[in-house]
């Protein structure tokens, strides 16, 4: 696979050249050009705050705690405590799944709890509001658990929601907690993964002793947010292997999974970017060890499977694993060898999230697809780099709290180009490093690799490369499409998935032949193109 004849230098040098000088040294350092096919020793900046009146494509913290982390859980009531906009605009867009039948527990997700916040509560302060909701939302549901959600006007007048969540969970009996998630409070969704996960660690993970599921082998999926269903398919590959999967973060999951998620023998990781520490603190405070799996193409998915086998080490379970992989692969590759002589030699760009630009490299790869341009909107350097770089602070598992966390972003304590002998000293002092596949190695020669991609950026970059496929997500859809080329939705899947596992695979393998052959975008004039001339004349005039 290799790159069209672009130099990419001179790509970069077109991306900045509209740039203020310092905004361009800025982003200059946000764009990375792969100088060989494999691992190199350079670091990209990750994780910095956007610089103002730039178009990003990132979100909010509030997206990240709310909409990412407690979004798909189905029987806690998540209120948001704010302007109506923030609920609404969070209610139902990420397509997560679930399972409506299940027995045992209610499921909130279809509906919006928030307190509709309005000007008089600005003023003279949101407090009451909040507890009348809870109070409400307790009376009609009967909940196991409510957890409140802060926008940004709650942090700038001062609503204390943890109060609010004391006092009402001391009134009802049940669990409630608040979360300081304000849009504003970090540089993008990263932020509100990180509040969320810490006081689910802290407030659930632990608090039953009483198994919601059993099996000889137990595991848990952090990082797998049910998509599309993906969560389903995984769970139907790993049942018919004899794995029992326990509780999953948070895809369909429960408050129960949560709470007695600590009897599982091993956790899985598949979205580093968004849950990495949790996996981290399992590991210190109840030492359930952790692995990196991906269940994002046919091959990933294989190699995730013999992970796990592997990490048991059962030689009926790693006969099994085998056993699957054989019958699942066949019809994967007659799919395969459908589409591929369509999709061999077709580009791709990919810009989203923090996980997927990478994982999904691999299904293109599968398709015979080039990935010309790749980037997450939020990830941080070891996303993209790789390597060892997972550092388990020495704190104690239950105080460690966000401002620690915040240890990740200081380059003393957390570089992935930390050195073999630096590691080595630092494990003496309790640190623990892990190997992780990193989207920066996994690219090829002249690939370009850009942070936070931008709306002026992301044009650029379709004029200059002209990529079969672009994929990202609603905010860059129209305006991708309006250039004339195909945009697939890599967070929501337009409507389409499951893209993971086997059957996921197949899925995608269609839907992306479809769209590189038969680009309709590039056929259809926008109606106000066709009479141009006339409206620039009226302007003029
Ligand atoms: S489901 Fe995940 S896989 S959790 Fe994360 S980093 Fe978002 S919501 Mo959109 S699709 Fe995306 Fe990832 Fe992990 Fe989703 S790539 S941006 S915050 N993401
Ligand atoms: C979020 C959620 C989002 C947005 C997707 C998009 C998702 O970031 O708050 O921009 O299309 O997957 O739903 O990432």
């Amino acid at each position: 696979l290799t790159i069209p004849d672009i130099d990419p230098e001179e790509a970069r040098k077109e991306l900045l050249a509209k740039y203020p000088p310092k905004v361009g040294r800025k982003r200059s350092q946000q764009i990375y050009i792969k100088e060989t096919d494999g691992a190199e020793d350079r670091e990209i900046m990750a994780n910095v705050r956007t610089v103002p009146g730039i178009i990003t494509m990132r979100g909010c913290t509030y997206a990240g705690c709310k909409g990412v982390i407690l979004g798909p859980t189905r029987d806690i009531i998540n209120i948001t405590h704010g302007p109506i906009g923030c609920g609404f605009y969070s209610w139902l867009t990420r397509r997560n799944q679930t399972d409506a039948s299940a027995p045992g527990a209610e499921n909130y997700i279809p509906y919006a709890f928030s307190t509709d916040m309005q000007d008089e509560d600005i003023i003279f302060g949101g407090e009451k509001k909040l507890k009348k909701a809870i109070q409400e939302a307790y009376d009609l549901f009967k909940p196991k658990a409510i957890a409140i959600f802060s926008t940004c006007p709650v942090g700038l007048i001062g609503d204390d929601v943890h109060a609010v969540a004391r006092e009402m969970k001391a009134l009802l009996g049940i669990n409630i907690f608040g979360f300081s998630c304000e849009g504003y409070k970090g540089v993008s969704q990263s932020a509100g993964h990180h509040i969320a996960n810490n006081k689910i660690f802290t407030e659930v993970v632990g608090t039953s002793d009483t198994p919601v599921r059993k099996g000889k082998f137990m595991i848990n999926m952090l990082g797998e947010y049910n998509i599309g269903g993906d969560a389903f398919e995984i769970e139907r590959i790993l049942e018919k292997c004899g794995i029992t999967l326990n509780a999953t973060f948070s895809g369909n999951s429960t408050y129960n999974d949560f709470a007695s998620c600590q009897l599982s023998d091993l956790n899985c990781v598949m979205c580093h970017r968004s849950i990495n520490y949790v996996a981290d603190m399992m590991e210190t405070k109840y030492g359930i060890p952790w692995i990196k799996v991906n269940f994002i193409g046919a091959n990933a998915s294989a190699k995730s499977l013999r992970r796990i086998a592997a990490h048991f080490g059962d030689p009926e379970l790693i006969k099994r694993v085998e056993e699957v992989i054989a019958e699942e692969m066949p019809e994967v590759e007659a799919a395969l060898a459908e589409i591929k002589p369509r999709t061999t030699g077709k580009t791709a760009m990919l810009f989203v999230g923090g996980s997927r630009a990478h994982h999904y490299q691999e299904l293109f790869r599968e398709m015979g697809m080039t990935t010309l341009a790749a980037g997450y909107e939020f990830a941080h350097r070891d996303d993209y780099e790789g390597r060892h770089v997972i550092p388990t602070i020495k704190v104690d598992a239950d105080s460690r709290n966000i401002e620690e966390l915040e240890v990740e972003a200081d380059p003393e304590n957390y570089n992935p180009r930390m050195s073999e002998a630096e590691m080595k000293a630092r494990e003496k002092d309790g640190w623990k490093f892990k190997e992780y596949e990193g989207l920066i190695p996994d690219m090829p020669k002249k690939a370009m690799i850009i942070d936070d991609l931008n709306q002026y950026e992301a044009d650029k970059l379709i004029e200059m490369y002209k990529p079969d496929i672009f994929c990202a997500g609603i905010k860059e859809k129209y305006s991708v499409q309006k250039m004339g080329v195909p945009l697939k939705q890599l967070h929501s899947y337009d409507y389409g998935g499951p893209y993971a596992g086997f059957k996921g695979a197949i899925n995608y393998y269609k839907d992306i032949d479809r769209m590189v052959n038969s680009k309709v975008w590039s056929k259809v004039k926008a109606p106000w193109r066709a009479s141009e001339p006339e409206l620039t004349a009226c302007f003029v005039a």
